[in-house]
């Protein structure tokens, strides 16, 4: 019998926002595919939400990530955001090749504030960093960045670079938030065999949501989620 192992974990929704185009879907194809692997993008636009999970071993805990990735087309955001709810951190991506995707994140920003209000963990990512690009406008980086307590990193999804760190980056910041609004004592105790855990760790699956899926599940009293 495998011998069970303590360890605590928080579940945390994670939404990946910003402009059609930026990047998003190859982040989290990088991301699920096996580490050393370096996978091709389809040439696919989203369509509504796809959702992948992700979990990061932050000191004792685990940071399980239900990461939702959603259409960055003007036309899917009545849709996309009938799935803020319960999301408790955020990515918000932008294009260092094209200027208007970073004056896009506004809208981004300001939608998870309004809908998600502001104890959302959020990252500030600048990807295809493989390409030729002008330095990105870095007031306006700084901006975000101190407005909405965030950190900024560059990527790219092409090459594999950064891909990991935006999730331990992201887990950290989960994990600091949640132990700040949560006394140690009452952190959730999960007892998973030690492979079911390692398991879901980059467990990929790729699922077009529907509509009628799309009833977030009830949030329980200390059910671990941030
Ligand atoms: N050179 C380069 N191309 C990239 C990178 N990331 C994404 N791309 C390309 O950019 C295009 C769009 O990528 P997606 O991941 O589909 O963009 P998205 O943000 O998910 O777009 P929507 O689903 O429409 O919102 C694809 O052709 C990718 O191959 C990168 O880091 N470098
Ligand atoms: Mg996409």
């Amino acid at each position: 019998m495998a011998a069970l192992q303590k360890k605590q974990s928080i579940n945390c929704k994670v939404l990946v926002l910003g402009k059609s185009g930026v990047g998003k879907s190859y982040i989290l194809l990088q991301y699920t595919a096996p580490p050393q692997e370096i996978v091709q993008m389809p040439k696919l636009t989203t369509v509504g939400v796809d959702y992948k999970y992700g979990t990061e071993k932050i000191e004792d805990t685990e940071v399980k990530m239900s990461i939702w990735d959603t259409a960055g087309q003007e036309k899917y955001r009545p849709i996309i955001q009938t799935y803020f709810k319960n999301s408790k951190a955020a990515i918000l991506v932008f294009d260092l090749t094209d200027k208007q995707s970073l004056q896009d994140v506004r809208y981004w920003l300001r939608e998870v504030k309004l809908q998600c209000g502001k104890d959302v963990a959020k990252i500030l990512v600048g990807n295809k960093c493989d390409l030729p690009h002008e330095q990105p406008d870095q007031a306006l980086i700084q901006e975000y960045c101190e407005e909405f307590q965030m950190e900024y990193i560059e990527s790219s999804a092409l090459q594999k670079i950064n891909i990991q760190e935006i999730f331990v980056k992201l887990a950290k910041k989960i994990y600091q938030q949640h132990k700040a609004s949560i006394p140690q004592n009452q952190l959730k105790q999960n007892s998973l065999p030690a492979n079911e855990a390692q398991n879901q760790n980059s467990t990929s699956s790729n699922k077009q949501i529907s509509l009628k899926n799309s009833k977030p599940k009830q949030k329980k009293e200390n059910d671990g989620c941030c």
